[in-house]
């Protein structure tokens, strides 16, 4: 869990207990459709520990974490697209981040 005591809206989803459209699930990741979609296909890469806020803070901690959030990112763009997609991570409320628990937003457009 962060430094804060609830768990974040993502532990939540993980836990089931708030609903959301799970992609995929791995022992270690969980993809979800984003709520308030900003292309066709928004799904968020989410890795199912708290511990680390932002993308700086995975990479440093856990870069095979990392490295299997890109490849379910890759996965589910082939799933829902053509293959190529954007890969975000909002880092920090300067940057529009406003879930600190770390997630990838996977945006493609399907056709091009
Ligand atoms: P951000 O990078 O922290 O701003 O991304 C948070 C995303 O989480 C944002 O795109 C929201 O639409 C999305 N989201 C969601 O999919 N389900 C939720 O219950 C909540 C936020 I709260």
């Amino acid at each position: 869990m962060s430094a804060s005591a609830e768990p974040s809206i993502f532990s939540r989803i993980v836990a089931r207990e708030i609903p959301a459209t799970i992609l995929a699930e791995t022992e270690r990741v969980i993809a979800i459709a984003d709520i308030a979609p900003k292309a066709p296909v928004h799904i968020l890469v989410v890795p199912k520990t708290e511990q680390y806020a932002n993308v700086t803070e995975l990479a440093a901690g856990d870069p095979g974490l990392l490295a299997e959030v890109v490849a379910v990112s890759n996965q589910l763009a082939a799933e829902h697209s053509d293959g190529d997609f954007r890969l975000i991570f909002n880092s920090g409320p300067g940057a529009g981040q406003t879930v600190f628990h770390v997630h990838a937003h996977v945006l493609a457009w399907p056709g091009g």
